[in-house]
């Protein structure tokens, strides 16, 4: 797996404006990093992976092609054009522990010698820097802590488009398209290689990113595929490369493989023999890639042998590989499931079968062998052995939970260092599917919406008051709550934010839930209560009746906050405004109103104000005829809200990135 590099330009930058050198190279690995400038953490490895950043908080590391690349045609013209350049690379970000940081980045950059900062800024830029037309830089940054809130979610990765600034202008949750339609979302950091394709059209002026993970390959359709005129943004030469950064969160960031090319398609890499990162103790790396070659059989008795030696001991293999030692303490607990089932169920935990990925980790439909029951089994792949045990004794404990509007957890299985959930299959997905994307599943009725909602209520109630303990869920949020043969909603995930908990680093004070649903005062306390539940639910009663997401980036200045939008329309006398606009008219007004007055008054700013879910329920069955006192409890609140400082989305931000985002 010797770097081989194809350099077919021999002259180099030719004054000419109107012709161009055209690049062409390739590295099957770095072993020999000839033509690579190094900068900050980068290190290649003797194995050939080129490594960005080790797992070191608050380092910057890049890695640029060392010589110029013209980028523009041109260029005494009025229009200078951008060629066009194509770039596939192999990327690994391995994170040892629950959450890593920050991610790289493909940079086109007017210097190797980046010195940008760390955490978001990934090494490209800094925070006086950064968005600065001066600053002449693109990329396209893969990031394990999402930038742009309007996917909310803390455990989610994102691909995004930059433009001389580390605000995305165009970001989108890390996944493909396995056909023209379905899109499969994955995660980065979870130690498994991803494959990139960027390609941009200087003619059309399109730029499409395509990724997936390594064994995928390239999926037809691109993730992005965005039109964007490059030439004002790039200088006549330009580095390529990559940058990469860590923060008080950090993984280390690896790059396998890379090829380039201007005008023109950059060549595959050599899939088979690229180097593999080191694997952190943990994960027993399944020889992914060593192949068997046989070569040189003569005859049909050898190839015979072969195959039968072949066929036992993948049957060996197989049979090891599912075979499973128990801990003692495992036999206390019922409710577990052989590995072997679950396996089987899922069909080895095919990707096909993938569902989504939830907080807490990859979703598999499957179906019992036994029983022949389908359900839904959550991979949890957890971070350290300390605490695994006490959180099966608490799984059994959830798995003792009955009530409608819960999702059945049915049992567990703990194999190695990952935990195995199994759920009910809930046939109808999750709410916020029919939310956001109406167009694939249909549009949900306001009835609906108000059963949902009243069940979610229900199920709250359940956990906070009518169970043998104090269950607080800690995230609540539309993609947890999931629908059944009859559209009723069903609250998942509960109890699991502690197992976030329990495998922290104690260095780090992580908030767990997700952005947009995260109570204030748990930035300050970090002590999750009933409480900060029903300022959850109060903003899913807003998501609902708005049919919008918690937080919306690109919303005009006042709107970014769905609650401060409602806030406003309330204030205004139209609190109507805010309805979700696909409902049209077909609502019950008294209803709706009833739902977004409550939605504030649950997510009011200071916990003692907000309601118990046991007095929510009352309103919403109309119980208590309490819309005059919820008039009052909300607009004194709301003085108070003004005179908090809580309630700005950089606030927010931080109160979820806490630690995340490190020195900023
Ligand atoms: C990680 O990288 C930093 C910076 O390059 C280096 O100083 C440190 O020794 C490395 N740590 C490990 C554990 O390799
Ligand atoms: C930000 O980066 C620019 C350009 O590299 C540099 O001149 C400047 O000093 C940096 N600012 C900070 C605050 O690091
Ligand atoms: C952008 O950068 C240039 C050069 O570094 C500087 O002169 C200018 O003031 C910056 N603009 C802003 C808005 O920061
Ligand atoms: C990218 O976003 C920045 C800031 O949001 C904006 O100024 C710029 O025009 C955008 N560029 C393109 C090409 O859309
Ligand atoms: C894409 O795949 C999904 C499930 O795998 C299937 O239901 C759907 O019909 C496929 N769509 C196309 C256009 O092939
Ligand atoms: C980008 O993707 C679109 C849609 O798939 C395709 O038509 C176009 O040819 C692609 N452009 C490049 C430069 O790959
Ligand atoms: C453009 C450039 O720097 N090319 C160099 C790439 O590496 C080979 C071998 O080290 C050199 O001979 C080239 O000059």
């Amino acid at each position: 797996m010797v770097a081989s590099i194809v350099l077919p330009f021999l002259v180099l930058l030719l004054a000419s404006s109107s012709l161009s050198v055209n690049i062409d190279f390739t590295y099957n690995g770095f072993k020999s990093a000839t033509n690579l400038s190094l900068g900050g953490s980068a290190r290649t490895a003797s194995n050939g992976v080129l490594q960005l950043t080790n797992d070191t908080h608050k380092v910057t590391g890049h890695a640029f092609f060392s010589s110029p690349i013209q980028m523009l045609l041109n260029t005494r013209s009025m229009t200078p054009t951008t060629i066009s350049f194509s770039t596939i690379f192999v990327f690994d970000i391995i994170t040892v522990g629950n959450l890593g940081g920050h991610g790289l980045a493909f940079a086109v950059a007017p210097t190797k010698t980046l010195r940008g900062g760390c955490c978001n800024y990934l090494g490209l830029l800094n925070s006086s820097n950064n968005g600065n037309s001066s600053n002449h830089v693109f990329a396209v940054e893969f990031d394990t802590i999402p930038k742009s809130s309007s996917f909310a979610d803390i455990h989610e990765s994102e691909v995004g488009v930059d433009i001389n600034s580390v605000v995305p202008n165009v970001s989108i949750p890390t996944s493909y398209y396995a056909n023209s339609s379905k899109m499969v979302n994955f995660k980065l950091g979870s130690g498994q290689p991803i494959q990139a394709w960027i390609d941009y059209d200087g003619v059309s002026k399109i730029l499409n990113v395509t990724i997936a993970p390594f064994s995928v390959g390239k999926p037809s359709r691109p993730l992005i595929s965005h039109a964007i005129d490059l030439s004002p943004v790039l200088k006549k030469y330009m580095y390529v490369g990559f940058s990469s950064s860590t923060g008080e969160l950090s993984s280390s960031h690896y790059i396998l493989g890379w090829s380039f090319r201007t005008n023109g398609v950059a060549s595959s890499l050599d899939l088979s023999h690229l180097p593999l990162p080191p694997q952190p103790a943990k994960a027993s790396s399944t020889s992914k890639f060593s192949g068997i070659k046989i070569g040189g059989v003569s005859s049909l008795a050898t190839l015979l042998l072969v195959a039968l030696a072949f066929s036992v001991s993948w049957h060996l293999w197989q049979k090891a590989k599912l075979a499973e030692t128990l801990e003692d303490w495992e036999l206390d607990y019922p409710q577990r499931f052989p590995y072997k089932d679950l396996y089987k169920a899922t069909k080895g935990f095919k990707e096909t079968e993938l569902l989504g990925s939830g907080g807490f980790g990859l979703v598999y439909k499957g179906t019992l062998p036994r029983t022949g029951e389908e359900v839904a089994v959550k991979k949890i792949s957890s971070n350290s052995r300390q605490g695994v045990r006490e959180f099966i004794a608490e799984v059994a404990c959830l798995g003792r939970m009955r009530h409608r509007n819960l999702v059945q957890l049915q049992g567990w299985c703990k194999r190695n260092e990952d935990l195995l959930l199994v759920y009910e299959l809930m046939p109808n997905g999750s709410l916020d599917t029919f939310l956001f994307e109406g167009e694939k599943c249909g549009l949900l009725s306001w009835d609906q919406r108000f059963k949902i909602l009243k069940g979610v209520a229900l199920g709250l109630l359940y956990l906070h008051e009518e169970w043998e303990q104090v269950v607080v869920h800690r995230d609540i949020k539309s993609s947890n709550v999931l629908l059944d043969d009859d559209m009723n909603g069903r609250l998942g995930d509960f109890g699991l934010a502690r197992l976030y908990e329990r495998g922290k680093n104690p260095h780090t004070t992580l908030v767990v839930g997700t952005l947009g649903y995260i109570a204030p005062e748990l930035s300050c306390t970090g002590k999750p209560m009933a409480s900060s539940d029903v300022f959850a639910y109060g903003i899913l009663l807003l998501e609902v009746a708005c049919g919008r997401r918690p937080i919306k980036h690109d919303a005009p200045t006042g709107q970014l906050l769905l609650k401060d939008w409602v806030r406003e329309c309330k204030m205004r006398g139209q609190i109507l405004e805010a309805v979700d606009p696909k409902l049209g008219e077909s609502y019950v007004r008294e209803e709706v109103e009833l739902v977004l007055k409550l939605g504030l008054v649950c997510s009011q700013s200071i916990p003692e104000v907000r309601p118990t879910m046991r007095q929510v329920i009352q309103y919403l069955n109309g119980d208590d005829s309490l819309a005059d006192e919820v008039a009052l409890v909300f607009l004194e609140a709301d003085s108070l809200d003004l005179a908090s400082p809580n309630l700005n989305l950089s606030s927010i931000t931080m109160v979820s990135s806490n630690s995340l985002s490190g020195g900023r």
